[in-house]
């Protein structure tokens, strides 16, 4: 069973998805999706309820774009351990759907970060940049999306946290998440990314003040999801436009999963403030959790209720 006593390596959750395919062979599945710059394996797991429906709609959910954010791969692996192993009480949520999720996008960056204290911190992928003579190490996923790629809130210096790469899709692990999202385009009904701190649930524009036609179902879904989360543990999400309740800053994966044709597409900042930030302790991994669980599922209820 899926530990959140601590926090688990990229080959941890390797072989925790591709223990789950092993045991429920009729409801999951594990694919290769690809390899980041330093050839480690990018795995999605599918989630079904095994009644052998193609074509159903689906919700497509990835975490650990930013290395440091070590909470958001481990909340990831909880949705997965409630959607297989607490099926039965989840049940309603794989009747139409299909949950397609990649635990850790930035599996490179996510290893340098648990390498040493010094590393810690780290955001970006590793992939080494050299100007002016100087070499620093990779770009941010979240700023390397072609869609309004490197136009605010992103920078053109390799050594900057945000830098946003030489070219759009300058990281293999953006290209992986850039296909996922076209091949899953024509049955993406919800994008869900999951990155900390600051409690917010956001949904597009990133780019832009201006919000999208249909900002009022975006608004809908993002709201029950914060509503939930405060009936239960008291905590506060603020939600809205990500430009609008947090900062303008394009290249993003919520804004290009929109773009490609995911009607609801949102990223999700777990808890995580003062002097803890990006660094919950163990003993509190499965509070933090737990909650951001609570709010996916309201999400995913209703969204199903709405599409
Ligand atoms: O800046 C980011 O990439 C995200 N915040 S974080 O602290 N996890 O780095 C927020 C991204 C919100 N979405 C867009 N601006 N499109
Ligand atoms: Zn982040």
């Amino acid at each position: 069973r899926l530990s959140t006593e601590r926090y688990y390596t990229h080959e941890e959750i390797i072989n925790y998805i591709d223990d789950l395919a092993d045991r429920f062979p009729r409801r999951v599945f594990v694919k290769t999706v690809g390899w980041s710059f330093e050839r480690r394996v990018l795995k999605t797991i599918t989630i079904t309820n095994g009644d052998g429906r193609s074509g159903k709609k689906v919700i497509f959910m990835d975490g650990g774009f930013h290395a440091r954010e070590w909470i958001s791969p481990a909340a990831v692996l909880y949705v997965i351990d409630q959607l297989v192993e607490q099926f039965e009480q989840n049940a309603d949520l794989l009747e139409d759907y299909d949950w397609v999720i990649l635990p850790l996008v930035n599996a490179d960056g996510y290893e340098h970060s648990q390498s040493s204290t010094l590393s810690r911190m780290w955001r970006k992928t590793r992939q080494p940049y050299t100007y002016a003579g100087q070499t620093c190490y990779g770009a941010d996923p979240n700023r390397n999306f072609g869609f309004h790629w490197n136009e605010e809130g992103a920078s053109s210096n390799p050594c900057a946290d945000t830098y946003a790469g030489p070219t759009p899709f300058s990281e293999p692990e953006t290209i992986v998440v850039r296909d996922l999202m076209h091949s899953l385009a024509d049955r993406g009904v919800m994008y869900l990314t999951i990155h900390s701190y600051g409690n917010y649930i956001l949904y597009p524009w990133g780019w832009t003040s201006d919000l999208p036609d249909t900002w009022e179902d975006l608004d809908a879904v993002a709201r029950t999801g914060a509503e939930a989360i405060k009936a239960v543990t008291g905590t506060v999400y603020t939600y809205g436009s990500s430009t609008n309740v947090l900062y303008i800053a394009a290249g993003a994966s919520d804004d290009y999963g929109f773009y490609a044709g995911f009607n609801i597409s949102i990223t999700m900042e777990l808890t995580g403030a003062g002097s803890i930030g990006f660094n919950p302790p163990v003993t509190r991994i499965d509070e933090f959790v737990t909650e951001t669980w609570i709010g996916i599922r309201a999400m995913a209820e209703k969204l199903i209720e709405i599409y």
